[in-house]
Parts: structure tokens; sequence; C-alpha cells
């Protein structure tokens, strides 16, 4: 079927694919009219689980779904890709140091932004949510140089996703209410989730804050020291009371972040390559508020930033630069 459209997922047969998949082939992700086929990259013992997915996609019968091909090649999974969902990545063991965390995933990033440049379709588009996610794509992007860079993205959607439920839960409002939130930064806990420019029901949020607390200080001493570190740590509050890390959230974030690249949304948070936008190096694989008109991610520029969110936006990138820098000492990257 070539009207079918191609979309790889690496580490599908861990927790995250597991979420992904059935929603993808449900046709959440690109809609009820694009019939999808799925390859599954995985890594040797990661396939046998992988192939229970398929087995149990099959079980569904969904109208949309193709074909299932499931591998531990990355040039046959990458074949003719449109879409690829790069989730598998190795995670920190213990006394593992930053340094060789980098090292391992550069092994992984590395090699299959090689075979995405080699083999991928023409409209191949990627996002990269195995962490660290923003240096991956980074490398990726570094090892794919026929592609336009443009192409490579990294989720931060779901710390967007986390900072309107916060706000929802502290304004008594709709998600669908709250417009022009903005994740600047790594996806990490040196992220910034700024509401500098964000509107519910049409009102600036920092008003709506100030009205419902008394007063502009009390809205910004709530944004400094509960919204922004519950944002930005979210992933350790889940894995603590979970027992487990983020699993149907990231997938549902991760559907989001591609069907509004190809829908098109006027404003949004991903991270992307950044061709200098907001002072932030060239390069880097940033966060920013970002809109599409369904052929990829722009950021929003002309934002007026003040000092506030400056500080913390360049504490975010200083730890970008740090990891870029870290990868390349490693003479990767
Ligand atoms: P799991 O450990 O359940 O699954 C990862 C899978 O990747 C495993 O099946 C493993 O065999 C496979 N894998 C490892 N190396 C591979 C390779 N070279 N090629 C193909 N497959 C490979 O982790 P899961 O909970 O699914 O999380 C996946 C990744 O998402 C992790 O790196 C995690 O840190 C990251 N996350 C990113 C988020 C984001 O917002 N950007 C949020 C959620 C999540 O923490």
């Amino acid at each position: 079927d070539t009207s079918a459209t191609t979309i790889t997922i690496t580490g599908a047969g861990g927790q995250i694919g597991y979420a992904l998949l059935f929603r993808i082939a449900a046709g959440d992700m690109l809609g009820a009219d694009r019939p999808v086929r799925l390859r599954l990259l995985e890594i040797p013992q990661g396939l046998r689980a992988a192939e229970g997915a398929a087995l149990e996609l099959q079980d569904c019968a969904f109208p949309l779904l193709r074909h299932i091909e499931i591998t531990d090649d990355p040039l046959t999974a990458f074949e003719g890709c449109n879409i690829a969902m790069l989730v598998g990545a190795r995670p920190r063991g213990p006394g593992m140091e930053r340094a060789d965390l980098l090292a391992a995933n550069a092994g992984i990033f590395g090699p299959q932004g090689a075979a995405i440049g080699a083999a991928a379709a023409e409209d191949i588009r990627v996002v990269v949510v195995g962490n660290p996610a923003n240096t991956n794509a980074l490398l990726a992007a570094d090892s794919a140089p026929d592609v336009p860079a443009d192409r490579f993205t990294a989720l931060t959607r779901l710390d967007h996703n986390r900072a309107v439920g916060q706000l929802t839960d502290a304004l008594d409002a709709a998600p669908d209410d709250i417009d022009r939130l903005a994740i600047w930064g790594n996806h990490s806990a040196t992220q910034f989730p700024d509401v500098s420019h964000a509107v519910v029901r049409g009102e600036p949020v920092i008003e709506a804050l100030s009205a419902r607390l008394g007063g502009l200080a009390a809205a910004e001493a709530w944004l400094d020291e509960s919204f922004i570190p519950r944002v930005a740590k979210r992933g350790a509050e889940i894995i603590e009371v979970r027992g487990s890390s983020s699993v149907a959230s990231a997938a549902n974030a991760a559907i989001e972040h591609v069907r509004d690249e190809q829908a098109g949304t006027a404003w949004t948070s991903a991270a992307v390559v950044s061709t200098g936008e907001y002072g932030v190096p060239e390069g880097l694989v940033c966060s920013f508020p970002v809109r599409s008109e369904g052929s990829g991610y722009r950021v929003i520029e002309g934002l007026a930033i003040s000092e506030r969110s400056r500080a913390r936006m360049d504490s975010s990138v200083a730890e970008l630069v740090a990891e870029r820098d870290a990868v390349r000492a490693l003479g990767l990257g």
C-alpha cells in the first residue's frame, strides 16, 4: 500500500513503545484517513517484546494498520521511513557518570541518524523521546548532514502539557482555556516553563494568578516556588508516586507532537535545532515556543523576554552547551 505512511518506532518493545503503538495504529496521531505502516526497531534483547506487541496489534484488527515489520537493523528500520520516533535509549545505570551516559547514547543516536540519512524518505521527520533527548537529537541530526536540520526535533510536549495541567488546577480552567505557554531549554530539571506570554480565556495568566492569589508578589512566588519546580521535576514525582516512570503521558505527548507538526498548530512547545533564535547558539536542540503550518515546527519569534526569564533560559541553554561540549570532547557530535 503506497499511500500508507511509514512510521519507525525505536525501543518499540519498551514501555513507551507499548503505549504508543496502539494509539498510532488506531489513528490518534495522523487521523482516521491515513493508513500506517509500522517498523519496530529494537536491540536483540528487546525483539521478543516488540514481537509480542505486534501480535496484539494484529489482534486489534485496526482498519488503518497496513503492515508491521520488526527488526534490529537500523537501515531496514528506516528504509522509506516518513516519521521516525526515536524512543529507545540507554538509561543511566548505577554509578554511571553523565559523560558515560552521553557516550552510550551517542553510540545509539549517531548510527541511527546515519541510517536515517541513508535510507529514509525525502519527507522524513524525526522526534527524539529517549533521554537525554535534546542532545540525542543533536547527535542524530549531525549524523545525517544531507537531511535538513529542521527535520530533527526532541520532545518537550510532555513538559508543556504538564505545565498546562498545573495551570488548569491553579486557575480552575480547562486545558483548552490556556494558550501561549512556553517551555524553554533542555528537557531536564533546568527547563524553564514560562507563563509570561500565556493567557487563560484571553486574560494574561499572570493577571489571573494575581487575582486569585492576592497580588503580583504572591503570583510570582507561586510560579517560582511551586509551578516551575513542580513542572521541571514532574518526572521524578511520577516515579516516586507510581513506582515507575511516565509512560502513557509520554506516549500521549509524542503523539500530540507529531500530530500538531503534521496537521498544524498556532502555538505549542518543541525542541528544535536553533538557528540562533533568542540568542540560543546555532545548532543546539533547544525547546522554544513553536508553531507549524503542517510543514514542520518553526520558532515563534519576537516575544519580549524579561530579565528574570532570560536568566532561567540562559541556565538551561548553558546545560545544553555543556552536553554538546561533552559529546564533542568524546569525538562525537
Ligand atoms: P524502556 O526501558 O521501557 O524501553 C526502552 C526500549 O528501548 C527497550 O525495549 C530497549 O530494548 C530499547 N532500546 C535500547 N537501545 C536501543 C537501540 N539502540 N535501538 C532500538 N531500541 C533500543 O524505557 P521507556 O520507559 O519506554 O522510556 C524510553 C525513553 O524515553 C527513555 O530514555 C526515557 O528516559 C525517555 N523519556 C523521555 C521523555 C520526554 O519527555 N522526552 C519522558 C518519558 C521518558 O522518561
